[in-house]
């Protein structure tokens, strides 16, 4: 039987040279790809030590590094289930995950020790360990005494490789379930979709900017460069100037919307600072036109938008090259995601009926990248997949005449703000449960850097007395930061339709140029 590990498939495209770098931190220091070899070797060798049950999860909430990167990879090759935790949740948001899914392992930084492990033992964690941004903490220590030499686990294509967090339209977030085969499968075709050049061919550089318990960093970013043998400019935290520097040593570079708008706020954001460039890729979030064009006139690039998910990886591309599918368009077209992905099919549906070219409809997809389901939610997960086997993605869009996908919209109740989903039913339970409030709605608004924010509406009960701050602040203790609504309002009633429901539209309407440029 052959081994459908993805570590093994993302090794395999490692460079010949093992010395030549991998990494390359903000902070100065190299890291080889042998380096990334041994050391994701003695980190797999530490969790197979602790002798875990198989499809056992490895929770991970810790600052970027690229010793968190290795322990994702270790993760892999131990053949155990990766589970990243955005570093803005708060306790409340983490009892809930590792509850859920019931780590064997939790990795946390050094500073929420003493409030995660709790947490993680009561779940049934067999071991806690540390890891900051520094190469300090106990796992590391504790993988310093591992073998560097590691055979990597046997996988089966449909094995789980990592459990992502979703947040939920209703109730709480669903794990979304994905398997070596959805992620490996996903990888090769991006690799050659946008023309990825191995090491063999003069090579890429990435400039890795975003942050890695997302897909977009830990899958599209991250195993885009390793299966091509790729150096990564790795810097730890966004900022624009030094992405911007960067770019001169780069050839792609990859993020959501929001990181384009800052950089296109900086004056050294040249066609000189792009010269060596090859490749801009936007998604997560819908890009501007504006955007699109601004950065064309500065750069003299188009940015290459493409559409995913965390239960699919990516489905839509616009070109690199001309795509043969599509009569060898080559175009990238501002405001369209493109084409689907070889592999990867993209219907519109009316009522249970697909849509001509042009007519707006709730996105299905299928294909090897759609994921297994949500984690323990078997009804859940029967409700978002179609009869014949398609993911509803609550994405609403259109195909035109050339084959090209537009996002119109979401049938979901869902704002995205500079790249992070914020669910408004989840936003608006912790606002209805505080003293004094009566009910609440959250609402999306453009925003010039987010793209789009939330700004809550709410009624007080009677006699109640609460101020649109003070809600804020009694959020900020128990949400992660990017939920926060950025503006909060106290209002005498919610505006209603004939059946009661809150007209969120007529709220959309009366605060959307609140955040005007
Ligand atoms: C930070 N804040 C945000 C925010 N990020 N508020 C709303 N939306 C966000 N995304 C808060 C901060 O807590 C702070 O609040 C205030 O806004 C200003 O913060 P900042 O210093 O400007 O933020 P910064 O740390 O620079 O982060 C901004 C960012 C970051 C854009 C760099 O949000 C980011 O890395 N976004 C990328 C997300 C991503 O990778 N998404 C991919 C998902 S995968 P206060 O109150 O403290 O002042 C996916 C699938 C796919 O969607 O297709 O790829
Ligand atoms: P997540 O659940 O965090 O993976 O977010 C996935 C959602 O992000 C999708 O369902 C879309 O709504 C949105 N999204 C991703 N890429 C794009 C894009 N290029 N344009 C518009 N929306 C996007």
């Amino acid at each position: 039987m052959s081994n459908h590990n993805l570590f093994c498939a993302l090794r395999s495209g490692f460079p010949a040279d093992l010395d030549s770098i991998a990494f390359e931190t903000d902070g100065g220091l190299c890291y080889s790809w042998r380096d990334v070899e041994r050391a994701t070797a003695m980190m797999a060798n530490l969790l197979q030590d602790l002798q875990l049950e198989p499809g056992a999860r490895i929770a991970v909430q810790v600052e970027k590094s690229v010793e968190a990167a290795m322990l994702y990879l270790a993760t892999l090759r131990a053949g155990y289930v990766f589970l990243p935790l955005n570093t803005a949740y708060q306790s409340a948001e983490i009892e809930y995950f590792v509850g859920n899914a019931e780590p064997a392992v939790v990795v946390c930084s050094s500073k929420d020790f003493g409030w995660v492990s709790p947490i993680a033992f009561k779940a049934g964690a067999k071991a806690v360990y540390t890891l900051d941004d520094d190469r300090t903490g106990s796992l590391l220590e504790r993988a310093a005494h591992c073998s560097d030499a590691h055979e990597p686990a046997v996988k089966s294509a449909d094995d789980l490789a990592a459990i992502l967090y979703t947040s939920g339209t209703t109730g709480r977030s669903k794990g979304a379930m994905l398997t070596h085969d959805n992620l490996l499968s996903n990888a090769v075709v991006l690799k050659d979709y946008w023309g990825w050049r191995s090491h063999k061919d003069g090579g890429d550089v990435l400039v890795h900017a975003l942050p890695i318990f997302h897909v977009h960093g830990l899958f599209v970013a991250l195993h885009g460069a390793l299966i091509n043998g790729s150096k990564m400019i790795w810097l730890h935290k966004f900022d624009p100037k030094l992405a911007i520097a960067k770019l001169a040593e780069a050839t792609v570079f990859m993020g959501v919307p929001t990181l384009y708008v800052r950089m296109l706020g900086e004056a050294s954001l040249t066609r000189q600072a792009c010269s060596r460039m090859r490749l801009f890729i936007s998604g997560s979030a819908p890009l501007l036109i504006e955007t699109f064009r601004d950065w064309q006139q500065r750069t003299g690039h188009t940015i290459l938008e493409r559409y995913g998910m965390s239960e699919t990886a990516m489905l839509t591309s616009n070109p690199y090259r001309a795509d043969v599918r599509f009569a060898g368009q080559s175009e990238r077209r501002g405001g369209t995601v493109g084409f689907p992905l070889p592999g990867v099919g993209v219907r519109v549906r009316g009522e249970s009926v697909d849509l001509p070219a042009g007519q707006i409809g709730g996105i299905e997809v299928r294909g090897p990248n759609v994921f297994k389901g949500y984690w323990r939610m078997p009804e859940k997960t029967r409700e978002e997949f179609t009869a014949d086997g398609w993911f509803k993605t609550g994405d609403v869009g259109q195909v035109d005449e050339r084959g090209y996908i537009t996002i119109v919209g979401r049938s979901k109740d869902l704002i995205i703000s500079g790249g992070y989903n914020v669910y408004p039913a989840e936003i608006e339970g912790y606002i209805n449960d505080l003293p004094g409030v009566a009910e609440s709605a959250l609402v999306g608004v453009a925003h010039p850097d987010f793209g789009e924010v939330g700004v809550a509406v709410l009624t007080l009960k009677p006699g109640a007395s609460l101020t649109g701050e003070a809600v804020i602040a009694a959020l900020k203790s128990r949400l992660a930061n990017f939920k926060i609504p950025k503006r909060c309002f106290v209002v005498d009633q919610l505006p209603r339709n004939t059946m009661g429901k809150v007209q969120k539209n007529l709220l959309r309407e009366q605060y959307k140029g609140m955040f005007a440029r």
